[in-house]
């Protein structure tokens, strides 16, 4: 029997699961080569962690690693129920809510190794997580693609840390009770845009109208549905979907450096974005995305060999 501690959290009703020890040794090197490392000999322990019968298709995992420079808070591999994420803008949150609630941290600025850069997050005294995002850009102003059932469709294509294709005109109702129809036209935009020129899209990102302000909160500018590689929808407004949300407004300048975006998640709750030039001319931002994250559960997880399900349903 092997025993993992978790501690489980969600940001804007997003879960994460923070293997806290117990995961699999990894060795040196960067959080990348750890990272593929992890993909190449582990990639049971991922499943056993995040997948059913411990997990469910939604859950976000973030193996806790030591950093590569001991001045960083962390190292992070983010896993989902399909692969591995570059970055995660709610589960860094997750990350940091949970080694704040194990003493490791307080308020303050936190360094954090991904597999696509360092990333900043700002633990605030409300409780409340920042996180400046690696380098984001927009790639592709409108690429349309021919999708099946929908006929031609437009998007943005944009890196936040994940790739995403962001879409306005989708013809959708952004509400809960439309989520099966809006996953089966999010999946049907992403196996048209990977086999029609963009096969990085990992995320597909619809937007609509802001639905309305949570208790005590303004009102959001805008309200999306972000599909997630194996086929989960976000619960958050999707730190890193946030972010290239927040690259392409700075590339059609309709946002300028500072200014506050709130992105409203189809489940109603909300992150603070807004950004830095990293490179004007190039079209590169630093986006900074703020929302909170709640600890639910501290968990030992067993992993039992003579369990069919041992290493999750998969
Ligand atoms: O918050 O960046 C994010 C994220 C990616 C996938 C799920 N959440």
């Amino acid at each position: 029997m092997h025993r993992i501690q978790v501690i489980d959290s969600h940001t804007a009703g997003e879960p994460t699961r923070v293997v806290m020890s117990g995961g699999p040794e990894l060795g040196q090197g960067t959080i990348a080569q750890r990272l593929e490392r992890f993909r190449q000999t582990h990639d049971a322990f991922r499943s056993a962690i995040v997948n059913e019968p411990r997990g469910s298709d939604v859950l976000v995992g973030a193996l806790l690693c030591e950093p590569v420079d001991p001045s960083n808070a962390a190292g992070v591999i983010f896993f989902n129920n399909v692969g591995y994420l570059g970055m995660c803008g709610h589960g860094t949150i997750g990350l940091i809510a949970t080694l704040a609630h194990v003493g490791k941290i307080s308020p303050g600025v936190h360094r954090i190794e991904t597999s696509v850069g360092t990333v900043a997050a700002t633990l605030h005294d409300d409780g409340s997580v920042s996180v400046e995002n690696v380098v984001s850009f927009r790639q592709h102003r409108q690429a349309e693609v021919d999708v099946p059932g929908l006929g031609r469709i437009r998007g943005d294509v944009a890196w936040a840390g994940n790739w995403f294709f962001l879409v306005q005109e989708h013809g959708q109702t952004l509400s809960l009770n439309q989520v099966e129809r809006l996953t089966d036209v999010a999946w049907k935009i992403r196996l048209a845009a990977n086999s029609q020129g963009f096969p990085e899209i990992d995320h597909v990102e619809l937007f609509g109208p802001a639905v309305a302000a949570p208790a005590g909160q303004v009102m959001a500018q805008s309200r999306n549905f972000v599909l997630c590689p194996g086929k989960a929808y976000d619960r958050s407004p999707c730190g890193t979907g946030t972010s290239a949300k927040l690259a392409c407004l700075a590339a059609d300048g309709k946002l300028a450096a500072g200014e506050t975006w709130i992105q409203e998640s189809i489940i109603g709750t909300q992150f603070a974005g807004s950004y830095h030039w990293h490179d004007q001319a190039a079209g590169q931002i630093i986006p900074t995305i703020r929302g909170q994250a709640f600890i639910n559960a501290e968990a030992q997880l067993i992993l039992d060999h003579g369990d069919p399900f041992c290493w999750g349903i998969r």
